[in-house]
Order: structure tokens, then sequence, then C-alpha cells
């Protein structure tokens, strides 16, 4: 039976925006979009990206036009742009602890206005807000930075950049700042360009204010974060074969090919959630989500270990997760046991929150239960 995959249940992430409006412009020029090269165009200024991105696919226009045509397409679609996930709960907590935070961009004020007017109240959480058009050298330069640092009267090596492009990990640091990266860049080939970074995080999940000097989180709920519940689903495939073999631990693994889009924007961790298996009920769930880096694999996953005893296996059952809490991000570890304990670990911890709200309000979440839909709409 063909099955398809549902996706993860979110508003468009930029690299998405940036798809929809590069496949309707190409098309114009004849051209097909296939989202190469981001790497060359992350955290560049605008016309510089555009120039790369013109030569890149020898498009029949200048950089100009390419700008022209483009930004007021990009301008209608921010109001649909998805949050980072953790973006939204730092910026207000630092607001409500009085911590003085600015918004440095190669982009021009103008464009980061407009961005921020579709995010209720965060304009006022920014003390200092500059743009790439009001500073002679944007980023990798530290002017931009450092103009910040002024502004605010707060010495560099006070700042705390957070980043999530090369150019901007260096202009914070050739600024004197303390830099946390959380790479747009997630692919394993681009980690060397991180590596001046004080810190490399998967997400915003992942980052401790108390490390930098700075109050921690409230938020934790029996060690595991709520976050928006994601949901996903598809039928059980064959994974490496290790995950009961190796580890003792069975993980479910889900088909990945068909949604690498998708796949590619969920961040990194291990997560806890609810599971509803076809014919056999709903159960408590703990999943990884990432390269696994112990065994630095080449392709992202998705393993749930469900909390139950099953008599047999259920290789080609329909699997429904819905997504509620994150544990911590992906760790490597000295040693297979090492491993083991903390994946029985992340077990116990799901175990115990699921019974808890907000966690355990999702058990009778109807998309854990609901018959597939084929593709004509019948059941
Ligand atoms: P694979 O490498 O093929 O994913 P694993 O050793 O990880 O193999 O075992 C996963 C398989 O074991 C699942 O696909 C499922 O059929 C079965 N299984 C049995 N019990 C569980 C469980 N509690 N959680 C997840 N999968 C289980
Ligand atoms: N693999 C890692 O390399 N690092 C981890 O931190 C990690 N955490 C995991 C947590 C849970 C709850 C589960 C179920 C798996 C985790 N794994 C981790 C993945 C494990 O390596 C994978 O399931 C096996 O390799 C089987 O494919
Ligand atoms: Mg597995």
């Amino acid at each position: 039976m063909q099955v398809d995959l549902l996706p993860v249940n979110h508003v468009l992430t930029v690299e998405r925006l940036i798809d929809d409006v590069n496949s309707i412009l190409f098309a114009k020029f004849g051209k097909q979009w296939d989202s190469r090269g981001l790497a060359n165009r992350l955290g560049k200024q605008p016309l510089d990206a555009a120039r790369i991105l013109v030569k890149d696919f020898e498009l029949p226009c200048s950089a100009e036009e390419y700008l022209e045509l483009s930004t007021p397409m990009f301008r209608e679609r921010w109001s649909m742009a998805r949050r980072l996930p953790g973006a939204s709960r730092l910026v207000k907590h630092l607001h409500a602890h009085m911590i003085p935070i600015s918004l440095a961009s190669n982009s021009p004020k103008a464009n980061i206005l407009g961005k921020l007017s579709h995010q209720p109240g965060w304009k006022d959480f920014f003390k200092v807000i500059i743009g790439g058009d009001e500073v002679k050298q944007g980023k990798p330069d530290p002017e931009i930075y450092t103009t910040v640092a002024n502004q605010l009267g707060v010495e560099p090596d006070r700042c705390l950049v957070i980043e999530d492009s090369p150019t901007g990990v260096m202009a914070g640091k050739a600024a004197g700042m303390k830099v946390v990266a959380v790479p747009s860049l997630r692919k394993k080939d681009f980690r060397d360009q991180y590596k001046i970074a004080d810190l490399v995080l998967s997400s915003l999940l992942d980052f401790k204010p108390e490390t930098w000097g700075l109050p921690c989180f409230q938020d934790w709920v029996c060690n595991a974060l709520p976050i928006e519940p994601w949901y996903v689903g598809g039928p059980v495939i064959k994974g490496f074969g290790r995950g009961s073999k190796v580890l003792g631990i069975p993980t479910a693994n889900l088909p990945t090919a068909a949604f690498t889009k998708v796949l590619s924007e969920c961040v990194c961790g291990i997560y806890l959630g609810w599971a509803g298996l076809s014919n056999r009920g709903v159960f408590k769930m703990v999943m990884s989500v990432g390269w696994n880096p112990y065994f630095d694999n080449d392709e992202k996953t998705v393993e749930p270990w469900l909390l139950h005893e099953f008599p047999e296996d259920f290789y080609g059952d329909e699997l429904r997760l819905v997504v509620v809490g994150y544990i911590r991000q992906e760790a490597n570890f000295p040693s297979l046991q090492a491993l083991i304990e903390r994946i029985r670990e992340d077990g116990r911890i799901a175990e115990c929150a699921l019974d808890v709200a907000p966690y355990s309000d999702y058990q009778r979440d109807s998309f854990l239960t609901t018959p597939l839909l084929k593709k004509d709409g019948e059941v």
C-alpha cells in the first residue's frame, strides 16, 4: 500500500518562502529553481547575495532587477514566516529580565522593520535595531556589532551575539564579542565554518542563559520543555538494524526520503510525545531526531522508542506521532554504555512527564487514531 506522509503542521519557514518566491520568478526567466547554493548567499548583504544568485543560476537579468522583482514578493510573504523554535521564548525572557537586546542584520532597516511588524510586540523588545544600510561595511566586518555596542553604551566584551550564518559569526568574533551559533546551514559539511563560535547549538531551545551569566529559564516541566506540538506520521520502515541489536532499545524508524524538506526543518534533538499505532493503541514515546552523532550517520532520521513491550515487530504499520516536549540536544558519548544509559534516562523522563499537563493533554489528540485519508479523499 502506498501511504502518503503527513507533514509537520507549521507555517512556512523562511527557506520555504524563498523557494516559493524563486520558483515563481525563475519560471518567468525560463529557469528552474532548486534551492542550491544557500551557503554562498546566507548572511550576505542583499545585493551581494543577488549577484551570486544571478551568476550561479545564469539568470537573464541583473542583480538589481532580481531585487526589484523579488523584494515586493517577499514583503507580501513575511506575515507567513515561522519564527525559529525558541526565538519568541528567548526574546520575551530577556526582555522580562530587563536584559537589553538588539537586532543587527545585513538586511536594510526597512526590510527588518517590515518583517518585525508581523510579530506583535517584537519591535519594542529591541533597544537598538541596525540594518546593513546603516553601516559602511556589512557582516563579516565587525562594524555592525561595534555600532550596536556603542549605541547601547556597553563594552563589546560584555555583549553576547546569537548568529545563524558563518558571516555573522565572523562579524561578532571580529567585534570582540562572545558568539553563540545556531547554524542555518545544518549539514555536516558546514560544521567547520562555525568553529570560531564560542558555542554551537542545534537550536535556540538549547540556549542556556545561565552559561552567560543571564537569568535562567523557569519554563521546564518535569525535565522537559513544553513545545508547540508537531505532527508527523508514516509507515514504520527498517532502520539501521542496530536499535534492538546494538543498544537493546528498538526505535520504529519513519521513512525520510519522502519528507526531506519537512525533516530538514525539524530541530534536531530528543523529544517526548504520544505515538498512535494502527490497530494497537496510543503509547508514550521518546525519540531522537537527527544525525545520531555517536554513529555519525549521513542521514537525518526520526526514531521513536515506544515505551511499551510489544510481542512482535510492526514494520509497515501506520505510526502517528504528536511531539509535545523537548528534552535535550543530540550528543556524542564516550562509550556505547554511556549512550544507552542516557537514552534510558530520556525514557524515564518521558514516562513521568507524559502523565503531567501540558504533555498529558495530547494523549487523546485525534491525529493519533484518525484513519489515513487516501489520495481520492476516501478513508
Ligand atoms: P530498525 O533498525 O529496523 O529500526 P530496531 O532494532 O530499531 O530496528 O527495532 C525497531 C523495530 O522493532 C520497529 O520497527 C518495530 O517493528 C519493533 N518494535 C518492537 N517494540 C518496539 C518499541 N517498543 N518501540 C519501537 N519499535 C519497536
Ligand atoms: N544517538 C546519538 O548519537 N546521540 C544521542 O544523544 C541519542 N539520543 C537518543 C535518545 C533517544 C530517546 C533515542 C530513542 C535514541 C537516541 N539516539 C542517540 C539514537 C540512537 O543512536 C539510534 O536510535 C540508534 O543508533 C538506532 O538507529
Ligand atoms: Mg530503529
